[in-house]
């Protein structure tokens, strides 16, 4: 299986050019489900250890739709099956530009939450136009075990996120460890609850974000995937999410760029437009970097040949 491994602010992204399971024809999102249904094995083994890394997301390039296009894309990380995935997506771009696939400019691209843009603005900086995000629940309450409150905007940007803003730990690389207990426990609580998406879609995502302390006005977050990791990037569907919190209290105008931190200090670019159903269309410019074109095997005698799963 012909790879090749990107990081985009930190978050690994592995482009699968050849190898990967036949998903079929027909709208992307089942070809996504049947991702998810049908293929656990394939999702782990190259994504969970030896072959794959913490926090990893997979793309699948596959044939678009949309005859506008370039390419169809569906993600994954050692978890779940993503609707969308923002730094994937710059690592996509980035690594087709690698290939000499696609030059400067625009490009779009179909995914099973919609078509996004990408904008190659040199051969490691991508504007990433996602699909329209928006806020559906304000200030949900949450109750975590001790009885202890935490309440969380509900949005989505492409995957379901709850969103805390002040976060109720500082997001420090110290604290990692317990903002991933924390995020495990409002996900699995907010889950138990029945708070999530207007139809029931569970939370896939949480966020704790909080002001930079440099005191500039920017933001960090620390964001958890569902591999129970932590993106090291900004988080491209969470920042669009954030942004239609933003715009729903009117805290921040269209057209107006606003930097968000990862807890390891990655940044993007963030703004947006009023989105035609109510929503934000979310703008992110950041960079990937591709380091590693690779061919992994797959050995039945090998013991650990389907990763590296307790
Ligand atoms: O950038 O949207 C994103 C993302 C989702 C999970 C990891 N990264």
């Amino acid at each position: 299986m012909h790879v090749i491994d990107s990081h985009t602010g930190g978050e690994p992204t592995r482009v699968i050019l050849d190898g990967a399971p036949d998903l079929g024809t027909g709208p992307l999102a089942e070809r996504a489900k049947r991702l998810a249904d049908s293929h656990h094995a394939f999702r782990n083994a190259v994504l969970r250890e030896p072959r794959g890394q913490p926090a990893m997301v997979a793309v699948v390039p596959v044939p678009p739709t949309r005859s506008d296009c370039l390419t169809g894309a569906i993600y994954f990380d050692a978890g779940a099956v993503l609707g969308m995935c923002g730094h994937a997506t710059i690592g996509l771009a980035v690594t087709l530009a690698h290939l000499g696939r696609i030059s400067l400019g625009s490009h779009r691209i179909e995914t099973p939450a919609g078509m996004v843009e990408v904008t190659l603005d040199d051969p490691n900086t991508v504007t990433l136009q996602n699909i329209e995000s928006r806020r559906v629940r304000k200030s949900a309450p949450v109750t975590l075990p001790g009885q202890r409150r935490v309440t969380g905007d509900v949005a989505y940007g492409g995957n379901w996120f709850f969103i805390v803003d002040p976060s109720p730990l500082s997001v420090t690389v110290d604290n990692i460890p317990a903002l991933t207990d924390l995020s495990i426990a409002l996900r699995e609580a907010a889950n138990a609850q029945g708070i999530g998406g207007e139809a029931g879609q569970p939370i896939d995502h949480v966020i704790l974000n909080e002001p930079h302390p440099d005191n500039t006005g920017q933001h960090r977050n620390f964001t958890l995937c569902p591999d129970n990791d932590y993106d090291r990037s900004p988080c491209g569907t969470g920042s669009s999410a954030r942004l239609a919190c933003l715009a729903a209290d009117g805290l921040l105008p269209p057209d107006t760029e606003i930097v968000q931190h990862s807890v390891i200090g990655s940044q993007y670019r963030l703004s947006y437009q009023p989105g035609p159903c109510g929503g934000v269309v979310a703008s992110i410019v950041g960079q990937a970097f591709v380091h590693a074109e690779t061919r992994l095997f797959f050995d039945p005698r090998d013991p650990f040949n389907s990763g590296i799963t307790t």
